[in-house]
């Protein structure tokens, strides 16, 4: 009778911590997996930096192949190449911007525009209005009256911005 009772609490011990212990592995090889990628990852971001391909701020890439194209294009491309037109939300990402300007030694548009409301510049690919900006001195102006909408970081202003004509043509910069 005794012995009938112990065999059955073992098996119920059994039963009961089989199922935690397949969890538990789970969980480590899960663990193991993720440890491997984020090394894999930082391995492929210092490598991309090294052969200066790329440019990070945060947990944004930025990148740029050296062509240039009028704001809906730019917008196309880098939304063909899975990211978004460079945007910056913060100075730190705004200096990594420039820093491409600098190296292709040409303005650039940025995923910034008026096109929905006068007035209001949101960021292209969420909609929303830009919680950060670096106009330069008088500017956006619209030029002399012309209807100038987009975001441009000219080479000239060391990272400032201008408003500028989305038919114009300047260097593409995607952020990943
Ligand atoms: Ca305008
Ligand atoms: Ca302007």
């Amino acid at each position: 009778m005794q012995l009938g009772l112990l065999s059955g609490v073992l098996l119920l011990v059994v039963a009961l911590v089989s199922p935690a212990t397949c969890l538990n592995e789970d969980y480590k090889s899960f663990r193991t997996a993720l440890h491997d990628l984020q090394y894999e990852l930082k391995n492929i971001r210092n490598a991309l930096a090294f052969i200066e391909k790329v440019t990070t701020a945060g947990n944004k890439i930025f990148a740029s192949h050296g062509v240039q194209a009028t704001y809906d294009e730019a917008l196309q491309i880098c939304a063909n190449a899975g990211g978004s037109l460079a945007a910056p939300e913060n100075h730190a990402q705004n200096e990594a911007v420039w820093s491409i300007v600098k190296k292709y030694g040409v303005s650039a548009f940025l995923g910034i525009d008026e096109l929905k409301t006068e007035g209001v510049y949101r960021y292209h690919q969420i909609g929303e209005a830009i919680t950060y900006s670096n106009w330069n001195q008088g500017e956006p102006n619209n030029f002399q009256g012309n209807d100038e909408d987009c975001a441009e970081m000219p080479l000239a202003n060391e990272g400032l911005w201008n408003d500028q004509l989305c038919d114009s043509k300047y260097l593409v910069i995607c952020q990943f």
